[in-house]
């Protein structure tokens, strides 16, 4: 009989803060069922309602405590789906962490001689509060809650030690939805802060409307499947159950504000520190490349090679999330079951994945020679679930290591040999010293070489399917500094030679 106590783990919860105009549109109530079916893996630190550019008068706490008491009728069942150690959070605890933010529009919440809101009270104590855990503040709407707190961190704290708490800040918006985003930046360029950036109100150019945006806005037509996005799968999968009946009908596209939180979830794909590295939440660069980013520290759109749905390859911002939509909708889908399900044995759970007898989500790093191969070995990986059998995909994820456009001429392809029939066990050879471990331009070879990264993907076959990933960061070496090749100055020579 299927155990609790076999179910994933994780080591932290990290720590949330959420801003959202919620009632502008539906789609941030749509966003907080979709984050309630997570709470267990994060430490929900606070729920603000505040305003943006769609709505500038006025909050609407209330519409987070509807949802809320939708989850109570929940939480029950929840927790029968879940590790013993990894609860759900009570409906009491989530609402007490609802306040309203300024009841105004953007910069005129900043100043001063203003008070912080309640919202922005409840910020500044999680930002000021002692803990070594980053504080990501997920930003639905505008970002006025945010820019109030930081004008009075820095009135109230030396310059020292206004920024060793606002280090441990970590920012992801959707798009500017008031007048403060580019204010923040300007003034605090040294935060964390993940946002697309792109003409006003222009969103269709960003990242984020990858979720579901292709037919609203129609990108990459042909690409992505909008199967698992149409109201009709959404009645029958997501609006069902004590949690799923508050999920409102959208209206322009479901879930703008999801990616915020897809990105910190724990399913072993992303790793937050690092947005260049992909997770469902998309992938982003750093814009400014200062030395250590020190003149800003944002994080802006980039791109991801991807086949789509028509068997074509789609290079663009909105394939870094819309890549994953398969897999994060039957993730949704399989918890919003659990709302509903008592027995445990009666829903599917995620497969556990092990590489090389380390159990986790953590990425499994190693260091090899260029040319050498390795071997990983997935063995040990298992599924909770009586009798779900899992397949196992290896691939080469390889956008990440690239330091400009063309992906396919600067990282070459790791060798992928399966060893046994399912695929548990891989033999990964590296691409030679002069393919990995030169540099760019001048040919030159280096000690360490580029960052591969490997994406073990493990999917069960339970109703619906649910998907588990390990990363692989295989950082290559080349102790002997081999394969170096005749450089040039200008990137025009270097592609004459190639
Ligand atoms: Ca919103
Ligand atoms: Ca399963």
């Amino acid at each position: 009989m299927a155990s609790p106590s076999k179910l994933q783990t994780f080591r932290i919860k990290p720590r949330v803060f959420i801003l959202s105009d919620i009632s502008n549109e539906p789609d941030d109530a749509e966003s907080l069922c979709r984050y309630l079916l997570y709470a267990n893996q994060f430490e929900t630190e606070g729920l603000v309602a505040c305003t943006s550019t769609w709505m500038k008068n006025k909050v609407c706490p209330q519409d987070m405590e509807k949802i809320i008491d939708a989850y109570a009728g929940a939480v029950e069942n929840l927790n029968r789906h879940v590790h013993p150690d990894w609860k759900y959070p009570s409906a009491e605890h989530m609402k007490s962490l609802i306040r309203k933010g300024a009841e105004c529009y953007g910069m005129a919440a900043v100043g001063d001689d203003i008070p912080l809101s309640p919202g922005g009270e409840l910020l500044y104590e999680r930002i000021i509060a002692p803990s070594r855990q980053p504080l990501w503040v997920l930003c639905w709407g505008g970002t006025n809650v945010l820019a109030q707190v930081l004008l009075k961190v820095d009135h109230k704290y030396s310059p020292e030690d206004s920024a060793r708490l606002l280090s441990r800040l970590r920012v992801y918006a959707i798009s500017d939805q008031d007048d403060t985003g580019a204010w923040i930046r300007n003034n605090f360029p040294d935060i964390f802060y993940i946002v697309s950036v792109h003409g006003w109100n222009q969103y269709g150019m960003a990242a984020w409307t990858g979720i579901s945006g292709d037919k609203y806005y129609g990108f990459d037509v042909g690409g992505p499947d909008f199967s698992k996005m149409e109201k009709q799968w959404i009645k029958e999968n997501i609006q069902i159950g004590p949690l799923g009946t508050a999920y409102p009908d959208y209206l322009f596209i479901p879930e703008g504000d999801t990616p915020t939180f897809l990105y910190l979830i724990q399913n072993g794909l992303g790793i937050s520190e690092f947005p260049e590295y992909g997770s469902w939440g998309g992938r982003y660069i750093r814009t400014d490349i200062s030395a250590n980013g020190l003149n800003s520290n944002h994080y802006s759109d980039t791109v991801d090679r991807v086949k789509g749905k028509d068997g074509k390859i789609y290079t663009s911002n909105h394939a870094t999330i819309w890549r994953w939509r398969d897999a994060f909708q039957n993730d949704f889908a399989a918890r919003i079951k659990w709302t509903m399900e008592k027995d445990m044995a009666k829903a599917n759970h995620h497969p556990v994945i092990t590489i090389n007898d380390a159990e986790g989500i953590q990425p499994v790093k190693i260091e090899a020679e260029a040319g050498s191969t390795v071997t990983l070995d997935a063995t040990k990986t298992y599924d909770p679930d009586k009798g779900d059998r899992l397949t196992f995909t290896w691939y080469h994820y390889k956008d990440p290591s690239a330091t400009q456009w063309w992906v396919d001429a600067e990282v070459a392809e790791l060798e992928i040999k399966k060893i046994d029939e399912e695929g548990r066990k891989v033999e990964v050879t590296l691409p030679p010293p002069e393919k990995c471990s030169v540099e760019l331009m001048s040919r030159k070879p280096v000690e360490k070489g580029q960052l591969l990264h490997l994406i073990l993907e493990v999917t069960d076959d339970g109703i619906p399917p649910l998907t588990s990933y390990r990363r692989i960061l295989i950082q290559a070496t080349n102790k002997k500094l081999l394969g170096g090749g005749e450089g040039a100055d200008a990137i025009g020579d270097v592609m004459k030679k190639e």
